[in-house]
């Protein structure tokens, strides 16, 4: 599940780590030649007035990172005889400079060098090293692009790479794994807000029912094919198993055969079903559903519905029949993951006509991408309750943002 949206974010964190890794390897190796001609010419001078500038740089300038990594740099740098040999001509006001020069960066790097072993030499550079703009432009481009690719909504690629970015420039790298760690916990909060979507909660809902007696009223609408049937089925097995009792209503009487497969998933599961015939006004049938539940004191009534496109105005009309005759407590988008951004667009088409309470996305076992699970939330602003999860009555969980996180960046 989600593969491919997994391997988008976890390819940009070790992108991001590796390009400023590397950028500064390569600052780091310029400054060390550039360094060797300075001491051929001058093998005191130079010496002294760096040390001294930089001491002063650090100190007053804190946030310069390639200042201090200077220090940082000499300090790590094994000592060559030839260095020996220069370090023991420095005139002794020089050598008490330039300690004093290192015992400044020691005391503002003094919790960086804690794992100093690991911290020597390369990364003393990294360690000071503030991510800008400029080190993850490219890379947070990318990600756009693939999230795009991805089926990935627009607003949402947008609303992560603009999170990402604030939460990483500026940051201060004094460890070698902080920029992995950074990317992974930008990463991880943009996705959470995206997730983060209130909503209606089923379980408390049902809870009420059962103290007043009033059943709980979800209809089930999408565009055809999508899974509201069987996830019908799904979701009678998931609360008859928490201890309720569900009544089906067949009120999908247009299309040939969707009553005989409803009544079919009823009988193997035990759910008393109320149909008419095909052709019937399907809101009569939701009707009938609710007065049989209020009169047999079941808790749970789900309502089939048709599947319809968007663009079809009477069976829009239709739906909209059903829901001003019963007033369901919820209405649930049943869309189709595979579907990608459509799905996205057809949910906000319903939720316009209708109002929609909660998503339920089908078919999450089969989609690599994971765009519309990513996306269809949080552009209509409702919450995805559940995940389908394959063919069988029990692959349905509930939908849990935590989780998601977790699926896509570890
Ligand atoms: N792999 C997988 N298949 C699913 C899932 N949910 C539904 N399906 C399959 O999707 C197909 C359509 O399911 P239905 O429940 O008939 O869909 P529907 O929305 O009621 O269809 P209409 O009534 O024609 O609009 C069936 O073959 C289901 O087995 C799921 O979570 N995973
Ligand atoms: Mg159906």
């Amino acid at each position: 599940m989600f593969e491919s949206l997994k391997k988008k974010f976890t390819g940009t964190i070790g992108k991001i780590s590796d390009k400023i890794t590397e950028e500064e390897k390569l600052e780091a190796s310029e400054t060390k030649s550039s360094e060797t001609i300075g001491e051929s010419k001058n093998l005191k001078e130079p010496i002294k007035e760096e040390s001294t500038d930089k001491t002063e740089e650090k100190v007053s300038e804190s946030e310069k990172e390639t200042k201090s990594g200077f220090m940082g740099f000499l300090r790590g740098k094994p000592k060559t005889s030839e260095q020996d040999k220069d370090n023991s001509s420095l005139s002794s006001e020089t050598e008490s400079e330039l300690e004093k020069s290192e015992d400044v960066v020691d005391a503002e790097t003094a919790e960086a060098t804690e794992d100093e072993s690991e911290n020597s030499g390369i990364f003393s550079f990294v360690r000071h090293k503030t991510i800008s703009d400029k080190d993850i432009d490219d890379i947070l481009f990318e990600l756009e692009m693939a999230l795009l690719e991805g089926d990935v909504a627009m607003e949402v690629a947008e609303k992560i790479i603009i999170s990402v970015r604030e939460d990483l420039v500026g940051r201060k790298i004094k460890r070698r794994n902080d920029v992995a760690d950074f990317t992974r916990e930008a990463l991880k909060k943009a996705i959470e807000n995206i997730l983060d979507i209130e909503g209606r909660d089923i379980n408390g809902l049902l809870e009420e029912a059962k103290k007043t007696g009033e059943p709980l009223k979800i209809m089930f609408v999408g565009i055809n094919g999508t899974g509201k049937t069987t996830t019908i089925a799904k979701i009678s097995t998931y609360y008859i198993e928490k201890g309720y009792t569900p009544v089906i209503a067949a009120s999908d009487t247009f299309r040939a055969g969707a009553i005989e497969q409803i009544s079919h998933h009823a009988d193997k599961l035990g759910v008393k079903i109320i149909k008419h015939k095909k052709g019937a006004d399907p809101a009569a049938v939701a009707f009938d559903a609710v007065e049989h539940a209020k009169a047999k004191g079941k808790e749970l009534v789900l309502v089939d519905t048709a599947g319809r496109m968007q663009t079809n105005v009477n069976l829009m009309d239709e739906m909209k029949k059903i829901k001003r005759v019963i007033k369901p407590d919820l209405i649930i988008y049943v869309g189709d993951a595979l579907t990608g951004n459509d799905s996205v667009e057809q949910a906000q088409k319903f939720d316009d006509a209708v109002g929609i309470d909660g998503i339920i996305l089908t078919k999450a076992d089969a989609d690599a991408k994971g765009g519309a699970a990513l996306s269809i939330g949080y552009v209509i602003q409702k919450p995805i309750l559940f995940l389908g999860t394959g063919q069988s009555y029990s692959d349905i969980m509930e939908f849990k943002p935590e989780w998601m996180v977790e699926q896509i960046i570890g």
